[in-house]
């Protein structure tokens, strides 16, 4: 049975009735029973540490120093010593906890070893075993009906390679049974001109996030700061829905925003192409992350793609904080029972490697042209395989629909509690978020509840999201819980 079909019947297995297997004690067995801190949140040793470090760059994005030798499960030690629970796992990177022992073992292996030592560029000199890893780890957990995949180094290079294999395949198409480039093509290109550079475009969302580098930064519309300064394309950007909470007290309302925001799309890809200055691409996150976790309906994905094909446009979905089993799915957007897969899909964190899925079509007619000197790095397959058998052998995402589920329940619980401090709870499996009134209340709240030993990630204007590993069971769910009821009643 392929590993996809395994994960899927891992789905539906009852989730109270969840068996833990002898592996996943092991793991937690050295875990802390609870967080512990001891000092000020920074203590003075990562005070110091920042001091020293801020004397080379800028470093003020740092929040702790860590001890990643002591760091153990779900819980983050610091070099202070301060034991927390960690929901937010390296801004959602983490798939099995802190040094998981099957991670751990993978080099003792000495063609493990020896892979991870000569690394490759892949996309010339690669290992006698490139073709089977990516055929036995990467293609049994392609999204349905995907496969065509290409490993890269990060989420935004992912993202980046994606849009030059979307250009690609959208100017092929113009240029119909006519292969070759023609010499016009190949000088103006050298000036940054068009027809050679063709004025094409990728439209993104209003609050979405893909990345920083100069292709993915055009995409990337969650906060100024991520994009002052820096030049841009003159791409689009279409209104992603805004919805009210509770979603079933408001399902109308909307179920009309979904048709706004669509509309809007649709509108836009219509203009472009009207002007010519086409959309080659639509790119969209199933959950807007770092833009505040917003969610939309199946129906607004399904409705999406659909505009995507009627107009020849490639629907693209970024699945680099959303992949790999937080939403209680591989994939988040399983979720949606789309009628056929997605044109590409793009992942990285937890999944280790970056890399994206397409259909074959994408795949450009000449070698060298989606390519840089590593592609990937076999080393982070060969943990990846591991994570994979992990997640399979002890159920993992069967945990992360039980876990979410108390999780959820209990921050609806607190949000009647203190609906002055917080509301809007939503998100599938682990992959959960509410808001605060304001943006200082957020922040204070994030920050109180460091101060009692647990992390958590904020996101958009008043967000705060969960982003645990897939080992977060529901016992570090009751501890998430207390150290938030705490927190919102010495508001
Ligand atoms: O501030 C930052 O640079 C952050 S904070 C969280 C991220 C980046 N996430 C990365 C990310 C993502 O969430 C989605 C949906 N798409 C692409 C990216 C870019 O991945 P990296 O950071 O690996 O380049």
């Amino acid at each position: 049975m392929s590993m996809f079909r395994l994960a899927k019947a891992a789905e539906n297995v009852l989730l109270p009735s969840i068996k833990y297997s002898r592996s996943l004690s092991v793991t937690l067995q050295k875990e802390p029973e609870q967080p512990c801190i001891k000092t000020s949140v920074p203590g003075p040793k990562t005070q110091q540490l920042l001091k020293e470090l801020n004397a080379m760059q800028q470093a003020s994005s740092v929040q702790l120093f860590a001890d990643y030798d002591k760091s153990y499960g779900n819980y983050f030690v610091d070099v202070d010593g301060n034991v927390f629970l960690d929901a937010f796992t390296q801004i959602s990177s983490v798939p099995l906890g802190y040094n998981h022992p099957e991670l751990l073992k993978a080099f003792d292996d000495e063609h493990n070893l020896k892979a991870l030592v000569n690394r490759p560029a892949l996309g010339v000199f690669p290992g006698a075993d490139w073709p089977d890893k990516l055929r036995s780890i990467l293609l049994p957990v392609a999204p349905m009906g995907m496969t065509h995949v290409s490993t890269m180094m990060c989420g935004s290079c992912s993202n980046e390679n994606a849009y030059k294999a979307v250009f690609m395949w959208y100017r092929t198409k113009q240029r119909g049974e006519k292969l070759d480039f023609t010499p016009e093509e190949m000088s103006s290109c050298m000036v940054n001109k068009a027809p050679g550079s063709p004025d094409l475009a990728i439209l993104s969302f209003e609050g979405s996030f893909h990345g920083r580098t100069f292709g993915a930064l055009s995409t990337t519309r969650s906060k100024p700061i991520h994009k002052l300064d820096c030049p841009a394309f003159d791409w689009p950007v279409a209104p992603f829905p805004r919805y009210k909470y509770p979603l079933n007290e408001n399902a109308c309302e909307n179920h009309l925003e979904d048709k706004r925001c669509l509309e809007k799309v649709a509108d836009i890809i219509q203009r472009r192409r009207d002007g010519g200055r086409p959309v080659a691409g639509v790119l969209v996150e199933p959950i807007q992350s770092e833009g505040g976790d917003h969610e939309a309906s199946p129906e607004f994905f399904q409705c999406l793609q659909q505009i995507c094909k009627q107009s020849g446009v490639a629907f693209i979905v970024d699945e680099v904080q959303t992949g790999c089993g937080p939403t209680g799915k591989m994939w988040c957007h399983e979720h949606f029972q789309l009628t056929s897969p997605p044109d590409i899909v793009t992942f990285s964190k937890k999944m280790l490697t970056g890399g994206y899925f397409s259909l074959p079509e994408f795949r450009p007619a000449q070698g060298y042209r989606v390519f840089n000197t590593w592609m990937g790095d076999p080393g982070k397959l060969i943990l990846l395989e591991r994570v994979l058998k992990v997640i399979m052998q002890e159920n993992l995402l069967a945990t992360v629909g039980c876990t979410g589920l108390k999780l959820k329940e209990g921050l609806h619980q607190l949000e009647n509690e203190f609906p002055n401090h917080i509301n809007s709870v939503r998100g599938r499996g682990t992959f959960l978020a509410y808001n605060a009134p304001t943006t200082e209340l957020r922040d204070k709240i994030n920050n109180n509840l460091k101060k009692k030993g647990v992390l958590g990630g904020i996101c958009g204007e008043n967000a705060i999201r969960l982003r645990p590993a897939l080992i977060f069971q529901p016992k570090h769910a009751e501890i998430y819980l207390d150290a938030l009821r705490k927190t919102l009643k010495d508001l």
